[in-house]
């Protein structure tokens, strides 16, 4: 089977899921394996990355990595005010690093791209956990190794709880109420595995595939929930696919981005999701029998009357990509949560400092000769940030702890989602607008196109010259390209 008849049968299963809206025949949700550490800590928690075999669905085995598996890595479920003693240890035969994407920990525990884990060694982080309940992910942070080694997965979750959020009135038995989605776009070679191939296109856009993939299963896929309340934690864990999620039935209601809960659930049609983004929603099966979470590859179907139209004269139409169904159990009868935290606009008359941050694509490089030459691993100064290719000895900014600013972003080509690691931020604008009421708490992503995006920003733990943080396009063969800057937080 090629790729073509791939998608055209993956194609037709989604149709077939769209029509028959039932359980039968659909592949189940895989459930990454939790491991629940809010009751305590007692021993190091290993992470072993290393090389695996995983069936994605299309029936042969692809070589992958993983994180104690074979394809992706465990959901860590912590709780605020705990250290997480890691043990990472480097099972690949090549050199990669492990970044805790979202933690609010200082520069030295951060993974970035010079912790470098040689083959057969280990890092042993303590990282503390101040933060308030979020979703966080973990990821390789590797040096023009990122996209290969995040693709073929190395990426994992971590859910950081609180006391607020363990007593909130919200689903929360992992794999009953509460599942964790991660999103990605794969491509598939003819005979159903894995590909991964640098082209100068990839290096522009970043990997695009076109068969979506839910916890490491090809979609659709199914699940049976209680009737009541059910949270979704949603990671569009994708190289560089924007995602636009819907459900077939009722709007989104999001609950949670990156950083933390919003102040009250927001209702939305539609979800736009940058690679890097999180999101919580919760849907009401109580209402009905049978409910889908629907994703389109990028911007999607857009809002209102516009996606409608473009539904009817038969632009893209969304993939059913899960689909819930009541099995025989009474879940949570709560109603939609109203208030879920205190949360003030944010005061950007709190900054004392602006900084301009124009991530370039145009630098003149020869992207295809660059791939050629590369082997799949990108590198080197194919694109910048502000004139300039990430340089791993170079500091190009310098912060001052504790101290509020606004940090602007723009482009000379495309959208970018943009990430800034050791802090969550607040959304002043997004490509010149304000942002959707969804985007508007706090957050580590955000993305821009053709305006300014600023964001407020306050660092608050240490990233000293020799352990400094990273900033960068999140299209993670971008940042691979160079697209990526150091900063400092003294
Ligand atoms: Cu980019």
């Amino acid at each position: 089977m090629n790729r073509r008849q791939f998608l055209i049968t993956s194609t037709a299963a989604s149709a077939m899921a769209r029509l028959a809206h039932s359980q039968a025949g659909l592949r189940p949700l895989p459930l990454p394996p939790l491991t629940d550490l809010t009751g305590g800590i007692n021993t190091r928690i290993p992470l072993a990355l290393a090389p695996g075999r995983h069936d994605f669905g299309t029936g042969v085995l692809s070589d992958t990595f993983g994180i104690n598996a074979s394809y992706l890595g465990p959901v860590l479920r912590v709780k605020q005010g705990q250290t997480l003693p890691f043990d990472v240890r480097n099972v690949l035969d090549e050199v990669t690093t492990l970044h805790w994407h979202g933690l609010h920990i200082p520069g030295d525990v951060d993974g970035r791209p010079h912790q470098e884990i040689a083959p057969g060694g280990i890092w042993s982080p303590d990282v503390p956990i101040v933060q308030q309940a979020s979703m966080n992910w973990f990821h390789s942070h590797t040096h023009g190794r990122t996209a290969r080694q995040t693709y073929k997965g190395l990426a994992g979750l971590l859910l950081v709880e609180d006391d607020a959020s363990l007593a909130a009135d919200l689903p929360m038995t992992y794999g009953v109420d509460d599942f964790t989605l991660i999103l990605q776009d794969k491509v598939f070679d003819g005979a159903g595995r894995l590909d991964y191939t640098l082209t100068s296109e990839v290096f522009e856009d970043g990997l695009q595939g076109e068969t979506l993939v839910i916890n490491g299963a090809v979609a659709p896929v199914g699940q049976t929930v209680p009737r009541g309340l059910v949270r979704l934690r949603i990671l569009n864990a994708c190289n560089a696919r924007f995602l636009t999620l819907s459900m077939s039935t009722g709007p989104l209601y999001v609950i949670a981005s990156e950083g933390g809960f919003l102040p009250s659930t927001v209702e939305t049609e539609t979800l736009l999701m940058s690679p890097g983004e999180r999101y919580e929603v919760l849907v009401d099966m109580g209402l009905s029998a049978s409910n889908s979470l629907r994703v389109s590859f990028g911007e999607g179907d857009g809002e209102g009357m516009l996606g409608l139209l473009g539904g009817l004269f038969g632009a893209e139409s969304p993939l059913t990509a899960l689909t819930l169904t009541h099995n025989a159990e009474t879940g949570l009868s709560a109603a939609m949560p109203d208030r879920l935290a205190t949360l003030g606009p944010a005061e950007a008359s709190a900054a004392i400092r602006s900084r301009d941050f124009e991530l370039q694509m145009d630098t003149g490089a020869d992207l295809a000769a660059l791939a050629a030459a590369w082997d799949n691993v990108c590198g080197g100064g194919a694109m910048a940030i502000n004139g300039l290719p990430m340089n791993m000895e170079r500091i190009d900014e310098e912060v001052r702890m504790g101290e509020t600013e606004i940090w602007r972003i723009s482009v000379d080509d495309m959208l970018h989602p943009f990430h800034i690691h050791g802090c969550s931020f607040r959304i002043l604008t997004q490509n010149g607008a304000a942002p959707p009421a969804y985007a508007a708490g706090w957050k580590d992503m955000v993305h821009v196109e053709d305006s300014w995006s600023e964001v407020l920003v306050r660092f608050d733990y240490a990233a000293p010259k020799d352990a400094p943080y990273m900033y960068h396009c999140h299209i993670l063969e971008h940042e691979d390209c160079g697209m990526m800057g150091q900063f400092t937080v003294t």
